[in-house]
Parts: structure tokens; C-alpha cells; sequence
């Protein structure tokens, strides 16, 4: 009996101590009474945590997440597997998330899991788009960029001799392997006598590649430069050529981490010639979830995060006042006074560039900044001159709407070496130097092409040859470029569209009716479609048509992109086929970021805004919602 009793005891304090360990193991955060003392309960899905970067992002958000005591974290790990990711996301929703954080390999497969959560609670998708709008905010690297960059500074590395390279590649097919392969490559054209001799396929792994990379270099001899994907698989290439005795081989990597054996330090040591910064997002992750879930305005659809460049020599950069223009600016301001603000408008040129000046009014004295604004009259000399101004004011910030892409290098070299953070507002530019601006807070001009080609590819189907005469905007401004770019980007995948000629109109009424007036007096009723970069253009376009005798919107089918209210009117008459939303609505975007700046955080790259694409048959409806 004693015996008995001996036993059961002994099972029964295994027992005890199972479900004690048990209990230890799942860490609070997963725990359902974490409920009951936290404010916030969010979820991170990891398709993979074999990607440094993905490992890099969840550190980030947890240690965002330390500082503070009412929010509680769920992570989950999907192994490289989309089901098991979709099985994941659900079984966060089923733990009552208030928000989720996900971040994917294979957007096209989470979709429709990522849709459904949208439809009750937020959604930060990381990393990969997915292929549709259904989410709240999107956070990611122009990996393109980011490629481009590493090319351009292999040119500047190997200098006139030239060479040859070789390209070690992560996983074979991944979205952001051949985004930033595709940049590297565009690179590289313009010198036929730099050759990518070979590329490997790394997996992200470290010893992959510098085993395949010894294989290579023991059957071939030298290489001049390595370009590689990741920090891990630079690393491999340093152990690779060391081994192989070379030590004149330039090694170019991204991520890169400044810890004992991570890249920087060996960049110091003169192992590796540089590397591109690859910010995983998770900090910036975690902020705007909170602000999301604190309901704060101003919250953008796209954020897209700064690579830095890191050498020996800029190394030190990195840790002075250089990275400050990309920050809060070096001038010390007074916290107990409120923040001065300055603002270059390009004109009055369109109902957009009137939407955007009152949103930007607006805004900034809800938000208590003191906005000084000035009107440049679509001339870029004005615009020069009232930053110039701005800078003698000693402003806090500046911001402004760039007329053209090029020309302003020296004006933010100015306002750099005053400390003066400058952010581009609806407009990008063209600068050698990106650390010149902060940040840019705007559309997506490219991806308004597409989506206005699109529409246009999935509605005329009847005919084998359409005929487009195109109205650009401004010539060389950044919405001219980058719609005509998104645009023809699409109808190339097709052999029946043809644009017959392209006019700068300059975004205006007048300018639009005239230069289609030109179009019709030229090609008359061969004209099958006008595509306008503007409303404004597209209803002067309208207007000529008329006079001409032929009908818009049936005749000449007639696409334009803002999607202001005077275009839903067109829309609803019939005489306009279609708008693409460019929204001028950007003050209370710019104003959070103004703010969020002035309080020394580091901005993102570009912040995108959320926009749409209306019909004839949606305008009736939408319009009675519309604020600009
Ligand atoms: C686009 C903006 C363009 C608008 C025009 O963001 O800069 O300039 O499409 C405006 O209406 O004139």
C-alpha cells in the first residue's frame, strides 16, 4: 500500500512539474491571460525566420515592444511553408489579435488569408506587396533601388579598367532576388567592359557561398568584384577569397550589421569595400501599429524604407551629423515653441495643386505648426528663391512640391549645410545625393501609369489597333515621368495599342484643349483613345472634342488620373471613362511626419499614400463623398 501511495505521489509531482514547465515555456505574451493586464495584443507572421532579415525584423519589433507594458506580442515561424503561414494568420485571429504584422515570401498565396483578416482587424503587410489593396499600411525596401545602388557604386569601385563580376544571388526566384538583380543589372549597362562572368545562387546562406564561390574561383582564377544579396553571403565570399590567396578582390553586400562578425566590422578591416543598409521594418512596424490602433490620423498605405550606403570612409558618417540631413536636421530648435514649417508650392495650376495647398493649411494648424507658404507660379527659379528665403528664416523644416525632377541640387546642398531637413511633398526629384531630402510624402506616379493602362487593356478589347494621342503634365516632372514610365510599361505586354503622339500640356485646362485641338486637326477621327496625365488636361481634351464634333467618352475614349470632383462630374456626364486617384490630401501626412521628425525619428524613404480608381459607374455613388 505504501508503495501505492509512493507512486501515485511521485506521478502526481511529475505531473506538476510538466504543466509548471509547460507554463514557463509559453512565454506571457502567448498566454490568454496576458489579456487581461495589456492594451494591445498584436501578431507577427513569419513566412521564415531563415532570412537574417526576417530574424533582424521580430528583434526590432521586441525590442520596441520592452519599452512598453501594454502592448504583448504573438510570433509564429511558417518554416518556408504558405499553408502553414495561412494556418498561422488564422490562428492568431482565433487568439483575438487586435492587429496583425505579416510579413510574406508569397504574396499571391496569402491574399485571400490576408483579405480576410482586413476585413476585422489591421493589417501591416512587410516585406512583398500583396496583389491587391486589401491591407492598411504596407512597409518594404525599394529592393530595385537598393540593387541599382550596389551596381552604381561597382562602377565607382572598379573605376575606367573596368572588370569582371560576380553576382551571388539568395534564393533562386524570390521576389526581392530579382528586384534587386534586375536594379544591379540596369547598372551595369552603361559599361560593357564590367561583365557579370557568373552568378550564384547562395540561398542566403553563408556557406553555400563561399563554397561555391571557392569552387568558382579554384576552376577560373580571379575575379575583380563580388556583388552579394546579403551580409551572410558577403561574409562567405570574404572567407572564399581568403582562402584563395586574392586580396585585391573588391566584395560589395546589403543588410549588414554592426556587431563583432557582422559586415561593418569588416569593412573596417578591409575585407569587404561596402554595403547597403536593408532595414527589416520592424520598428517602424511596431510604431505604426500602435498609431494605427490609436487611431491617429495620417496614417499612409506605403512605406518604403532608406537604404545607406556604409564604407570605410563613410562609416564614420554614419555615426555623425551626415545621416542627421536624412534625420531631424542639426539645427537645435526649442522644444516649447512651435514648430516653424516652410513651404514651397509649385502654382495654382490644376484642382489638385488647390486641393493639396488647403490640405496643407489645414493641416498644419490642426496640427500647431507655424506654416510660412509661398506660391512659385510653376516657375522652378521662384520656387529656388523661396527655399533660399526659407533658409535665411532659419525655418525648422522645408518642404515643397518639386516643379521638375532635376535642377536642385544646390538649393538642398544649402539647406543640408544649414541643418535644415527638407521633405519633398506629392513630387519626387532627381538627385545624386538622395541623403539631400528626408523624405517624400506623395503617390506612386509609376503605378498610376500602370493602373490607368490597365483599365484601359481590360476594357478595349474589340479592336486590333488602338490609336492614343498622350497629354503629358509639366516636361521633366516627376508625375510626366513617371505615369508616361507605369503607362507604357503595361501597353508593351500588348500589340495593339500604339501611342501616335505625346504633348506636354502642363496640367492645365488651356493648355489641354489646345494641344488636342493640335491632335485632332492632325489625326481627326483616327484617334481612339487620349490619355491625360491630369483632370485638367482631360477636360480642356474634352472640350476640344466637342468643338470638334465628335463625342468624349464614346468617340475618343478618355482616361485622366487625380480623380477630383470636376472629373466625377465627367464621369457621371459620360464624357470621361475613367480616374485614377492621385491624392492631393497629403497635409496631415506631412504634418505627422513634420512632427514625428522634430522629435528625432528617423523618417522612412518615401511614405505612399492610399488611393483609388473610379468608373463611370462608381461616380454617381463616390461623389457625394468626395473632398477634393
Ligand atoms: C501629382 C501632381 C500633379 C497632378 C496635377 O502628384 O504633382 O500636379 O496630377 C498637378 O493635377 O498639377
Amino acid at each position: 500500500m505504501r508503495r501505492r501511495i509512493w507512486i501515485y505521489g511521485a506521478v502526481l509531482a511529475v505531473l506538476l512539474a510538466s504543466v509548471m514547465l509547460i507554463w514557463r515555456l509559453i512565454p506571457a505574451e502567448n498566454s490568454a491571460s496576458a489579456r487581461n493586464d495589456i492594451r494591445y495584443l498584436i501578431g507577427v507572421s513569419q513566412p521564415n525566420l531563415s532570412e537574417p532579415w526576417r530574424v533582424a525584423m521580430n528583434e526590432e519589433i521586441r525590442e520596441e515592444v520592452r519599452h512598453r507594458d501594454d502592448v504583448r506580442v504573438i510570433f509564429t515561424d511558417a518554416a518556408q511553408s504558405s499553408e502553414q503561414q495561412a494556418d498561422d494568420v488564422k490562428r492568431l485571429l482565433d487568439l483575438g489579435i487586435d492587429l496583425l504584422i505579416v510579413s510574406l515570401d508569397d504574396p499571391v498565396a496569402l491574399t485571400p488569408t490576408i483579405s480576410d483578416a482586413y476585413r476585422n482587424i489591421p493589417v501591416i503587410v512587410m516585406g512583398r506587396d500583396v496583389s491587391d489593396y486589401n491591407y492598411t499600411l504596407s512597409i518594404g525596401m525599394d529592393n530595385e533601388m537598393i540593387g541599382k545602388k550596389a551596381g552604381e557604386f561597382a562602377l565607382e569601385t572598379l573605376g575606367s579598367a573596368g572588370g569582371k563580376v560576380i553576382e551571388v544571388q539568395g534564393l533562386e526566384g524570390s521576389p526581392s532576388v530579382e528586384e534587386r538583380s534586375r536594379g544591379f543589372h540596369e547598372a551595369l549597362e552603361k559599361r560593357p567592359d564590367i561583365q557579370i562572368v557568373k552568378t550564384l545562387y547562395g540561398d542566403w546562406q553563408r556557406d553555400k557561398a563561399e563554397d561555391l564561390l571557392t569552387e568558382w574561383l579554384e576552376r577560373n582564377g580571379d575575379v575583380d568584384l563580388i556583388f552579394a544579396h546579403n551580409e551572410a553571403m558577403a561574409i562567405g565570399a570574404c572567407r572564399a577569397v581568403s582562402r584563395a590567396g586574392l586580396n585585391n578582390v573588391d566584395i560589395i553586400g546589403i543588410d549588414g550589421a554592426n556587431t563583432e562578425n557582422g559586415s561593418v566590422k569588416l569593412i573596417t578591416d578591409n575585407r569587404m569595400t561596402g554595403l547597403f543598409t536593408s532595414p527589416s521594418g520592424g520598428k517602424e512596424a511596431l510604431n505604426y501599429a500602435i498609431d494605427i490602433l490609436n487611431k491617429e490620423k495620417g496614417i499612409p498605405k506605403k512605406v518604403i524604407l532608406r537604404s545607406q550606403k556604409i564604407t570605410d570612409d563613410s562609416r564614420l558618417d554614419t555615426d555623425s551629423a551626415s545621416t542627421a540631413s536624412v534625420g531631424s536636421g542639426t539645427r537645435k530648435r526649442d522644444p516649447n515653441k512651435p514648430i516653424v514649417m516652410g513651404f514651397a508650392q509649385v502654382g495654382a495650376e490644376s484642382n489638385f495643386r488647390l486641393a493639396n495647398t488647403r490640405s496643407v493649411i489645414t493641416a498644419a494648424k490642426e496640427a500647431g505648426i507655424e506654416l510660412i507658404i509661398e506660391n512659385a507660379e510653376q516657375s522652378q527659379k521662384k520656387q529656388i528663391e523661396i527655399i533660399r528665403r526659407f533658409i535665411e528664416q532659419k525655418v525648422d523644416v522645408i518642404a515643397f512640391s518639386p516643379k521638375t525632377e532635376t535642377g536642385w541640387e544646390e538649393i538642398l546642398q544649402e539647406a543640408k549645410d544649414a541643418g535644415i531637413p527638407v521633405i519633398l511633398s506629392d513630387r519626387e526629384v532627381n538627385v545624386s545625393d538622395d541623403t539631400l531630402w528626408t523624405a517624400y510624402i506623395g503617390s506612386d506616379m509609376v503605378d498610376e501609369g500602370r493602373r490607368a493602362a490597365r483599365w484601359m487593356t481590360e476594357q478595349l478589347t474589340e479592336k486590333d489597333h488602338y490609336r492614343i494621342v498622350e497629354l503629358q503634365g509639366t516636361e521633366k516632372s516627376a508625375p510626366a515621368v513617371g505615369r508616361k514610365k507605369g503607362f507604357e510599361e503595361i501597353i508593351r505586354q500588348y500589340n495593339r495599342f500604339e501611342i501616335m503622339e505625346s504633348y506636354y500640356a502642363d496640367y492645365t485646362f488651356e493648355q489641354g484643349k489646345q494641344k488636342m485641338g493640335d491632335a485632332l486637326r492632325k489625326y481627326g477621327k483616327q484617334i481612339d483613345v487620349v490619355y491625360a496625365h491630369n483632370d485638367d488636361m482631360a477636360l480642356g481634351a474634352i472640350k476640344a472634342i466637342e468643338e470638334y464634333g465628335l463625342s468624349p467618352g464614346k468617340d475618343i475614349i478618355v482616361i485622366s488620373i487625380d480623380a477630383t470632383r470636376p472629373a466625377f462630374q465627367a464621369l457621371v456626364t459620360g464624357k470621361l471613362n475613367v480616374a485614377v486617384e492621385c491624392n492631393p490630401l497629403l497635409g496631415p501626412q506631412l504634418m505627422k511626419a513634420v512632427k514625428d521628425l522634430m522629435e528625432g525619428k528617423e523618417l522612412p524613404m518615401k511614405i505612399i499614400t492610399a488611393e483609388g480608381l473610379f468608373t463611370q459607374e462608381t461616380a454617381k455613388q463616390e461623389l457625394q463623398y468626395r473632398e477634393f
